[in-house]
């Protein structure tokens, strides 16, 4: 466990849809009607009770968050946000931290004080984990600075390659 002012930040090998916080973070697509990887994951584990809610929403624009109740999860609520398709291009960054940042930001409007991410765009969007994982910290300490109501940041990361990476990275961040 690693602490930056006041808020712990955890790095977890593991499977998101079985991780007991306020809000898990779900890395959807713009229609917000579900698809596969993680996505089709929470959304079969959940239920159709928050494929109903996300279609009341009506889709959301990359980089922004939105939020569902989370049905069968053991968590209470899921963020749901969209990562950018990596094109490697400027504005990649920018909508990946876009992700991170709102999605801290409407836990933290709705007053809750723990959060699990997976890694956002790294699978289907094939964003390098590499690069992902400085722009996923980077956009979390921000956020930590401009705001200080979240306790809890979780990574989860599903494979050992990807855990390994982040380990490494924010070793290096906090060392
Ligand atoms: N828990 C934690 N992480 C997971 C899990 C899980 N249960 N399952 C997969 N991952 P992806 P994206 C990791 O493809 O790249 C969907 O179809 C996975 O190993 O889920 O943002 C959406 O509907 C990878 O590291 O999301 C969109 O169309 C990471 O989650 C599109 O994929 C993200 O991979 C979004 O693509």
């Amino acid at each position: 466990m690693y602490t930056y002012k006041n808020t712990n930040i955890n790095i977890i090998k593991g499977d998101i849809t079985e991780i007991k916080v306020d809000a898990i973070v779900n890395a959807a697509n713009n229609t917000l009607l579900g698809g596969g990887g993680v996505d089709g994951a929470i959304h079969e584990k959940g239920g159709e009770v928050i494929l109903e809610q996300c279609k009341k929403i009506g889709g959301c624009p990359t980089g922004e968050a939105r939020i569902t109740t989370a049905g069968n999860l053991p968590s209470k609520y899921i963020i749901h946000t969209v990562g950018p398709i990596y094109k490697g291009i400027d504005s990649d960054k920018e909508f990946l931290y876009n992700a991170y940042y709102n999605s801290l930001k409407l836990a933290e409007q709705y007053n809750l004080k723990t959060v699990a991410f997976p890694s956002i765009s790294t699978g289907a969007y094939r964003y390098p984990i590499e690069e992902a994982v400085v722009v996923a910290i980077n956009a979390t300490l921000e956020y930590i600075d401009d705001n200080n109501g979240i306790e809890e940041i979780n990574f989860i990361l599903h494979s050992s390659r990807d855990y390994d990476v982040y380990k490494q990275y924010v070793e290096s961040i906090f060392k």
